[in-house]
């Protein structure tokens, strides 16, 4: 029996809004805020209710899909077999924290560890990124454009600056000259956000030495309709399922910040 995408993004797509009125209300009351991995690896009972919310609305409707999610609601995966749903709740929690702006919900859909649907939906400016493997990607009703390359000199990267003081990060020095070679970088504090700028080309790559796959599971979907590439560091694919370095971008600039730049530790 062949799955119907089509019918499970509007699903999605379904949730998502609903999800995101939820957030939205809630910044009308004080949000209660606690410290995960370190001081501020923050997360709320926002993020750990809406992935709540997508894993009840999945599991009701999908009861033979699994679910991986960054607050823990449903048991570690150990492989993607099957229809996966990779979920951030809130990507951005900082800035959620304390910009109440500039963070976003990401849905991915994968099948077979293939990435079948991509959405990160920008809740405060309600700009809705969305694919469908085959069927282009698109902003709200827009669709996206292939990418046009830029020399890596004209390029713009998404980079949180903090990376290029953290004494303990390997590709300190490698990220340092990226960042002296491109024309400029931008730090928007939401990763998912910041791989659908990619794919929008209001960004020419982006880089992060640490992500998980909830982090980026939507974009990817996103990146590969309009044909630009994703990899570790190293050149290799992502998992999906572990948290690795990740670095995205038009393929020719890709290439390069992987060869020249990140691909070998220094
Ligand atoms: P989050 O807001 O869902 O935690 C911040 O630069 C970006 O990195 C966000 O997309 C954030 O996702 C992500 N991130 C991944 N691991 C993180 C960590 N340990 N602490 C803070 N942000 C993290
Ligand atoms: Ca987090
Ligand atoms: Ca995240
Ligand atoms: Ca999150």
């Amino acid at each position: 029996m062949s799955v119907d995408w089509l019918e499970i993004e509007k699903k999605a797509k379904a949730w998502t809004y609903e999800a995101a009125s939820l957030v939205k209300k809630s910044l009308a009351n004080p949000i209660h805020i606690e410290s995960k991995s370190n001081p501020n690896d923050l997360v709320t009972e926002v993020d750990k209710a809406i992935e709540s919310f997508f894993y009840h609305k999945i599991q009701g409707e999908f009861p033979e899909h699994f679910f991986l999610g960054e607050e823990g609601t449903a048991e570690d995966l150990d492989s993607l077999n099957g229809t996966v749903w990779i979920i951030d709740p809130i990507d951005g929690t900082m800035n959620f924290v304390h910009q109440k702006y500039n963070f976003a919900i990401s849905v991915g859909v994968y099948h077979e560890g293939k990435g079948m649907i991509g959405l990160v939906y920008d809740v405060m400016n309600d700009e809705l990124f969305h694919a469908i493997r085959g069927h282009g990607a698109y902003i709200n009703n827009e669709e996206l454009v292939p990418v046009k390359e830029r020399p890596l000199n004209e390029s713009i990267i998404g980079l949180n600056a903090k990376w290029l003081v953290e004494e303990k990060n390997p590709y300190k020095n490698p990220l340092k000259a990226l960042v002296r070679d491109v024309r400029s970088i931008r730090s928007y504090g939401s990763a998912a956000l910041e791989i659908a700028y990619v794919a929008a080309d209001r960004l020419d790559g982006y880089i992060s030495v640490r992500l998980s796959p909830w982090d980026y599971a939507a974009g990817i979907v996103l990146l590969e309709e309009v044909g630009c590439k994703a990899s570790t560091f190293h050149g290799e694919s992502l998992d999906f399922l572990t948290p690795s370095s990740v670095i995205v971008g038009k393929p020719q600039l890709h290439k390069e910040m992987v060869s020249t730049y990140v691909g070998e530790e220094l």
